[in-house]
């Protein structure tokens, strides 16, 4: 068996956890994050046959049966997962339509996966069904993206508008837009089956007050995405309270698209 710390899965998860806390999107225990591994990739590290306890997830997923996930434990902080992932992280595999968790490996002091295990696996189950290559769902706290929750309209239309008028970049990265949920109590399985609706229509959804869920097909792509959507919140809690002179028009929101090759949310631009 080689060292599961060197696994590139491991690696890259350790790294980005670290750089989550890094942006100050991660204070104390804030955030959680899931990765879809390849079965085949995480056997080379560990004995599939070797169950070290299970957990009951409290909901079904049997879309998600068999399936194994690296993810961040629940109390853990971002900002310690690189001095002790084999305590801050687990791999689950998935069980008895999702309603059962079998630990493979981690979460060695006695602990289990992230209070938002439910909306991390309804969010994989519905951003799968939309995109079979997606991998990765990603949590954190953002300052300008929970900001703007205070001040901008939540509705999904304005909100992606504005975001795509404050950085030329954003609608290409984000051309699906962002969805917004109002303030719901985390942690449930309500707010997972509410993420997961809107998963279905876009790769980042807004947790009014709380922060926001991005989905990608690797991790990188995935903290990108958040990356520039808190970039483009950042742009507009400096010019917010300012008379605007210029903006990026519809016009040319409708240039990049023919530019980059993408088309914005269907009914977003005029
Ligand atoms: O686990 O971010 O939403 C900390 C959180 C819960
Ligand atoms: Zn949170």
């Amino acid at each position: 068996m080689k060292d599961i710390l060197s696994a590139p899965f491991m690696v890259e998860m350790v790294r980005t956890t670290n750089n989550m806390y890094a942006h100050g999107w991660d204070e104390r225990n804030g955030g959680n994050v899931s990765l879809l591994l390849d079965e085949g990739e995480v056997g080379e590290y560990l004995d599939l046959t070797q169950v070290l306890r299970t957990i009951p997830t409290g909901f079904a997923a049997p879309q998600l049966d068999g399936k194994c996930f690296l993810v961040t434990g629940t109390g853990k902080y971002f900002k310690n997962v690189q001095f002790a992932p084999e305590v801050n992280l687990g791999i689950v595999r998935l069980t008895k339509g999702g309603e059962t968790a079998e630990l493979l490996w981690g979460f060695a002091d006695g602990g289990q996966f992230t209070s938002e295990f439910p909306a991390h696996m309804m969010s994989h189950m519905a951003r799968l069904a939309v995109d079979a290559a997606n991998r990765v769902v990603m949590h954190c706290h953002p300052a300008n993206l929970l900001a703007m929750t205070y001040v901008h309209s939540l509705d999904e239309r304005e909100f992606t508008r504005t975001l795509w008028q404050m950085c030329t970049e954003c609608i290409v990265v984000f051309p699906d837009g962002v969805n917004v949920l109002p303030w719901m109590l985390c942690g449930t399985n309500e707010i997972g089956e509410a993420t997961a609706e809107k998963m279905k229509t876009a790769r980042l959804v807004v947790w009014s007050q709380h922060g926001i869920y991005g989905a990608g097909r690797d991790l990188d792509e995935t903290f990108g995405l958040i990356e520039t959507a808190e970039k483009a919140a950042e742009i507009y809690m400096k010019i917010a309270h300012l008379p605007r002179l210029n903006t990026i028009t519809d016009e040319q929101l409708h240039l990049l698209e023919g530019r980059f090759g993408v088309r914005g949310r269907e009914g977003f631009l005029d």
